[in-house]
């Protein structure tokens, strides 16, 4: 096994250098940097799937994306065999790898197996997915490589979301519990629940079985079109951006979100629910023009009520003593936090951006709603409330409607990719639950009114040097900063404001709400220029708009 390594770090050394000094750092999803600067970091990422696979005597994925991020980027993210993402530990021990001279990596490799004491007899899998990048088939053959070269054995299964990965990986930890590990196995069972939770009638009420999709140009595309082909006769699809134009490139899911504006290249129906997803389908907004031509966005707060509502309802009608929760980032609208603690009356917490602290959060619950404002989340359900769910469902004693209740909640489990927020299952969840309340999307945004709200990016020379405590809702570095915030909130009627550094973009994300439009735009401004003129801005201040 030691002559393994031996050749592995050979040939990282010679066809995987590391070719400048540059640091990386494993980031809110994986590493992400300009795809040109990560062929070593793949390669040396295979070696330590190889590892982690060893250590956990499980299959673990690799998936190749760097999802929101503009054509040119790339990166990789790291799935753990329950479908999380890598255990955070292992996070430093990746970037420690991915930063290591050519030279040393044989070193670090060598004390890593052996702080583990990882047996290296072990066999070890690797299941490999990656996005439409024109970067990622070479980046994809560098893991592949290094998986090879370490003895282990790896399934490459192309081009894939990066939930459909994640949904392999369980299927294949579990022994098909989930689900059959293949493309087929995941369109059928998503495709089976929805169909089942939607019966024969199509319509009903308001409801219209119409909907608009915006692939980002990326694999989310040709991923729905698959799935249409198995639910067309049940719901419209009507795709567009499909791989016409650049990836994520003026829309997608981050881009209308930001932007609080509809993608190009999706033809404007009025009143239609629209949708739009990111370049590695794991995330997904709705949004419409009404008659007014007026913009409405309904994002992942609006996801995560609408589910834990519906859910909550089914647990109700079912008699079932399970606690659901829900969790939120800072990024949450501060009027969807009111609305669940005051209005569903749902516990909800908040923790720092990353689908990683979310799901581990959610996980506390018997039911754990969780979604980032981007609409990145899913929902968590222990095995534990599924055995009640499934005992309930088949239990003669029952009031009919109550075990009605519980084979609804039921098929509606089966609905979710509970490995990870995925933008097809959640479209069908949605679709499922306005269906069943015969609602349009109007009476979806009239259970609550959003605060306006703006985000902005500074760029600065060091974006490490930006530090945050309380989920990321309070600065503790550069010193002041937090101060600044705080006296320039004062100012604005229900003004919220916080600033964080991404980990996926080299910039500062500055959020920004208040009572209008204008002022949450001016708010975000002051609070950008702040973040520039204490913590080293580059370029020009970004202009404040005058009152
Ligand atoms: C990733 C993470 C999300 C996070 C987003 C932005 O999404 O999975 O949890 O919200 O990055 O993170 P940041 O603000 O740190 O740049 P994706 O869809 O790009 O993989």
């Amino acid at each position: 096994m030691g002559e393994k390594l031996i050749s592995a770090v050979a040939i990282a050394a010679k066809t995987h250098p590391r070719k400048e000094n540059k640091s990386i750092q494993y980031g809110t999803a994986g590493f992400r940097t300009k795809a040109s600067d990560l062929d070593h970091v793949l390669y040396r990422m295979g070696l330590l799937a190889v590892l982690r696979s060893k250590v956990k005597e499980a299959t673990i994925g690799v998936m190749i994306t760097a999802s929101h991020n503009p054509e040119e980027d790339n990166g990789v993210k790291l799935i753990d065999p329950l479908g999380e993402m890598l255990e955070q530990s292992w996070e430093a021990h990746a970037s420690q790898i991915a930063n290591s001279s050519d030279e040393n990596l044989k070193g670090t490799l060598d004390e890593l197996i052996k702080t583990l004491n990882i047996d290296m007899a072990k066999d070890a899998y690797v299941f490999v997915g990656r996005d439409t990048r024109s970067s990622s088939p070479a980046l994809a053959d560098a893991v592949i490589e290094a998986v090879t070269a370490l003895g282990g054995l790896v399934q490459d299964f192309g081009i894939v979301t990066t939930p459909m990965l994640h949904y392999f990986v369980v299927c294949k930890n579990t022994n098909g519990e989930y689900g059959k590990p293949t493309p087929e196995g995941y369109f059928f069972k998503l495709s089976t629940a929805f169909k089942k939770l939607r019966g024969k009638n199509t319509s009903n009420g308001k409801y219209i079985p119409d909907i608009s999709f915006d692939g980002a140009n990326g694999v989310g595309a040709s991923k729905m079109k698959e799935l249409q082909a198995c639910i067309s006769e049940y719901l419209n699809v009507k795709i567009f951006n499909s791989g016409e134009g650049r990836l994520n490139h003026q829309c997608g899911a981050d881009f209308v979100k930001v932007q609080q504006k509809a993608p190009k290249g999706v033809p404007t129906r009025e009143n239609v629910r629209s949708v739009s997803v990111d370049g590695d389908a794991d995330r997904i907004v709705y949004y419409y023009i009404d008659k007014e031509q007026v913009f409405h966005l309904l994002d992942g707060d609006r996801i995560a009520t609408l589910l834990a509502s519906y859910f909550m309802e089914l647990v109700k009608a079912s008699c079932l003593k399970l606690n659901l929760g829900l969790v939120q980032t800072a990024y949450a609208n501060g009027s969807s936090t009111n609305y669940i603690a005051k209005t569903l009356k749902i516990p909800v917490a908040c923790v720092p951006t990353g689908v990683k602290h979310l799901h581990h959060k959610a996980q506390e619950f018997d039911i754990g709603v969780y979604f980032e404002a981007n609409g990145h989340g899913t929902v968590c359900v222990a095995k534990s409330a599924s055995e009640m769910i499934a005992q309930a469902a088949s239990d003669e004693k029952l009031e009919v409607n109550q075990r009605e209740s519980a084979q609804r909640l039921q098929t509606l489990v089966d609905l979710v990719n509970q490995t990870v927020g995925d933008a097809l299952s959640d479209m069908l969840l949605v679709e499922t639950v306005l269906h069943a309340r015969g609602w349009d999307i109007a009476d979806w945004l009239a259970t609550y009114s959003d605060l306006p709200n703006r985000q902005m990016k500074v760029t600065i020379q060091d974006r490490r040097v930006i530090q945050t405590t309380d989920a990321e809702r309070q600065c503790i570095s550069p010193p002041g900063l937090q101060e600044t915030i705080n006296e320039i909130v004062k100012m604005y009627e229900q003004g919220r404001a916080f600033v964080r550094p991404s980990g996926t973009e080299d910039v500062v994300r500055v959020y920004a709400e208040a009572t209008t439009q204008s002022n949450a735009d001016r708010l975000a401004a002051e609070v950008a220029r702040a973040v520039h003129e204490t913590a080293g801005g580059i370029g020009n201040p970004p202009p404040v708009p005058a009152l």
